[in-house]
């Protein structure tokens, strides 16, 4: 592919149109398959076309919505301008978009919030219903027919392999070297035919650099040119940065015990600040030759690869910032040979995850002093973002880190209380969490010894005493001391939060 034709199959080129006729193809009550992951690799125009028409349909009094599957976030322009027409039925399986959320706590939209990758599995075996169509960004189609991926892999292998019809944004804008940076695993997948996934280290390529669509499924196809949505990147603040170094003195200190290589093992890194303080911490930290296999690469990865403390990197979509879009595009020529994208159902693999022995780190909203942990809701209720990838990693890593400054809302709400409430990854499968404050290591405690730990090494200073003396009474007024709980006291601390209006 070249960088001036994206579209070089002349049996396609007669169904390029306007993205509002190619909305047009799109009618109210269908499951459409959408590109995009942390706000790369999205189809840009489609969408937007299609709010238009759906807010002018329900003006009209015609009620148009359909439900919109991805890969995981997108922008504004997809997930904001869905919302805002009140388009959406059913959304799945992560967003952080501000207006979906509204919607979706006001109770007028549904949302199916699922392990990233459990969702192709849902979808080849139909537990969702039947895909319609594919609406997918791509960066050029080659004279075949072969499709050359976008920023993003996520779900786009599956969604265009199960939907009816497809329509094709292709993106002038992605780099034309994006080619060949992708590996599209399409080996045998499905029970009771799966084989193992053949990759045992996170270099290794599996599959095709290419996407594959039967041609006649394709009704649409429109050119793009406006870029992915790029969030600023802002340098660590101070509590990233102390997080950064609980988590490298704590390498450290494993690598001194033999319980992790010098190299450290493949990362994941969960998306944030937090995140990018502690790759900014490892870029001038004492470890090289590192791997990471993880589900987005941010501007923290792009800089340890550019020093070479990463030498390669496994992912399923960018995440980058305007300046580290710059930098990528600038530099494609590196690091097309230390990145690759691959399907999420792929990056996120448990059985890839357990293989490697990756190191899982991601953020939290709170941790209740036993090491259960809550990611999505806020007052047990109210959802913020979703579950995403950190499940998966989570569960399967061979260590799981959990990260959050020790307070929220200016020091009005502890992230540590007595019991969670609402819990995406129990204690089993939490087994570091750390704090500004510093780092409690729940590997082998029992949970009193835990609660101890958590609350002495992670909370607050101004919440440690309530908390001490939870634990303290709950030890000796519960009904079982395994996991000692006042059932009515520990949700009153989240209650006193809502009453004093923090929620
Ligand atoms: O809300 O901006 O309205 O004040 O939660 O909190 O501190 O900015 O932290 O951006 O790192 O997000 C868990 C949400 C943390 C994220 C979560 C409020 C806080 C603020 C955000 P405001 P911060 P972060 C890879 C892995 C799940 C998915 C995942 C997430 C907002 O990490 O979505 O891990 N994780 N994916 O004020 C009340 C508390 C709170 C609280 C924070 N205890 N009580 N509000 N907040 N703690 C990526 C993918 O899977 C795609």
């Amino acid at each position: 592919m070249n960088n001036t034709s994206r579209i070089l199959c002349k049996a396609l080129q007669d169904r390029v149109m306007s993205a509002e006729a190619a909305a047009a193809l799109i009618p109210s009550g269908v499951n459409v398959g959408m590109s995009g992951f942390t706000g790369s690799g999205y189809p840009k125009a489609v969408p937007m076309a299609l709010a238009k028409r759906i807010a002018e349909a329900n003006r009209e009094g015609r009620k148009f919505r359909i439900s919109v599957w991805t890969g995981a976030s997108t922008a504004p322009e997809l997930d904001g301008a869905l919302a805002e027409a009140d388009g959406v039925e059913m959304r799945l399986p992560y967003q952080s978009d501000p207006t979906c959320r509204k919607r979706i706590n006001a109770g007028e939209m549904e949302y199916l919030d699922i392990h990233l990758s459990h969702v192709a599995q849902f979808v080849w075996f139909g537990f969702l219903g039947k895909l319609n169509i594919a609406l997918v960004e791509v960066a050029g189609i080659l004279e075949d027919g072969r499709l050359v991926p976008s920023s993003s892999i996520g779900n786009n292998k599956t969604w265009l392999d199960q939907a009816d019809k497809v329509i094709l944004e292709v993106n002038s804008s992605q780099s034309h070297r994006l080619e060949g940076m992708h590996d599209i695993y399409y080996g045998t997948n499905l029970p009771p035919h799966r084989q193992p996934i053949p990759l045992v280290t996170p270099r290794d390529r599996i599959g095709d650099a290419y996407l594959h669509c039967d041609p006649d499924k394709i009704i649409a196809i429109v050119e793009t040119s406006a870029s992915d949505r790029n969030s600023p990147f802002s340098p660590p603040d101070e509590n990233s940065q102390l997080i950064a170094g609980h988590i490298l003195e704590f390498f450290e200190h494993e690598v001194k015990r033999g319980r992790l290589p010098k190299n450290l093992l493949p990362l994941q890194s969960g998306v944030g600040n937090i995140a990018n303080a502690v790759m900014a911490g490892l870029n001038n930290g004492p470890f090289d030759n590192l791997t990471a296999y993880t589900e987005v690469l941010q501007d923290g990865m792009l800089d340890m690869i550019r020093s070479g403390k990463l030498s390669m990197a496994s992912a399923t979509a960018f995440s980058l910032s305007d300046a580290g879009l710059t930098e990528f595009n600038n530099n494609i020529e590196m690091y097309r040979e230390k990145i690759i994208l691959r399907p999420q159902e792929i990056s996120n693999h448990p059985e890839v995850i357990r293989r490697l022995g990756v190191i899982a780190m991601n953020g939290m909203i709170e941790a209740d002093i036993y090491g259960n942990v809550n990611s999505t809701h806020v007052m047990g209720s109210a959802i913020m973002n979703g579950i995403g990838g950190s499940g998966d990693f989570a569960r399967n890593a061979y260590i799981s880190i959990f990260m959050t400054p020790s307070q929220a809302k200016n020091g009005k709400i502890s992230c540590i209380v007595p019991m969670a409430s609402h819990v995406d990854h129990t204690e089993h499968d939490v087994q570091v969490i750390v704090t500004e404050q510093g780092l409690a290591d729940l590997r082998g405690l029992s949970p009193n010894q835990r609660a101890k730990v958590i609350i002495e090494n992670c909370a607050h200073p101004d919440f440690k005493p309530a908390l001490l003396d939870y634990h303290d009474r709950a030890y000796k007024g519960s009904s079982g001391r395994h996991t000692p709980h006042l059932l009515d006291e520990a949700l009153s601390w989240h209650r006193k939060y809502l009453a004093e209006g923090h929620m």
